[in-house]
């Protein structure tokens, strides 16, 4: 069932949202398989020149697989539309994002974005974020920071933010820009403009996965085989 609302809305963000000649940033996840699936066939049937920027290694691995064009953002700093996935969303369209921890990566590409959609299934919709992602927000972090990090995090903010650790736990997760995660877990919703810029300007913090006024519209699957868009 989840697997069917992913592909309907990577489907929809990609007939929606590309044209040829334009340049594509691609996101990273499992529900963005489907919008890449989407692309290769219409730039085989449509005979489309579309030129692609990843969001993560997963991502440029997706792009070769698939026989499309592989560029990046020195080549192509601006791009036409960006299409990534979410862990959760609320009403605002504020998103967290990073479960798969390629955050960061994804931020800079849709700030690079005219056009920033978002396509997920119909269990990453919310009214407010923290009912549906119960992992809480994931913060890159410089790995000899992580530990201030955290506690500062903890004062300031309250809850509690953990170091993820590898699927193993032999070790924590390493980022595709050699970085840590935390996984802020927090207790309460709160401004999430003032807390994403307020965590940005701890020393040690690379990026947040709270994406606050960057995307443009959102494409959920939904259980009944139709698309709610947002
Ligand atoms: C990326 O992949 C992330 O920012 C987000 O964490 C995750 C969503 O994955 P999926 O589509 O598999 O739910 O977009």
């Amino acid at each position: 069932m989840a697997e069917e609302a992913k592909k309907l809305s990577g489907y929809a963000a990609v007939d929606n949202h590309v044209q040829n000649h334009q340049v594509v940033g691609v996101g990273s996840g499992s529900t963005i398989m489907y919008a890449v699936d989407r692309l290769a066939e219409r730039v085989r049937q449509e005979k489309l020149n579309i030129v692609c920027v990843p969001t993560s290694f997963q991502a440029r691995q997706l792009i070769l697989q698939h026989g499309l064009t592989l560029s990046d953002l020195d080549r192509h700093p601006e791009l036409d539309v960006a299409i990534d996935g979410a862990d959760e969303v609320d009403a605002a369209l504020t998103l967290i994002k990073g479960g798969g921890g390629c955050l960061t990566q994804e931020k800079i590409v849709a700030g690079c974005a005219k056009h920033f959609i978002v396509i997920a299934d119909f269990r990453k919709d919310s009214a407010t974020l923290g009912q549906q992602w119960k992992k809480g927000v994931p913060i890159e972090v410089i790995p000899m920071a992580y530990v201030p990090v955290s506690r500062t995090i903890a004062k300031r903010f309250g809850g509690e933010a953990v170091l993820r650790m590898a699927v193993s736990k032999a070790g924590p997760v390493v980022t595709d820009n050699s970085n840590f995660i935390l996984d802020w877990k927090f207790e309460h919703a709160h401004n999430w403009k003032e807390v994403n810029t307020a965590i940005k300007m701890i020393p040690g913090v690379v990026e947040t996965g709270l994406f606050v006024g960057m995307a443009e519209r959102v494409y959920f699957g939904m259980e009944d085989g139709s698309v709610r868009v947002r």
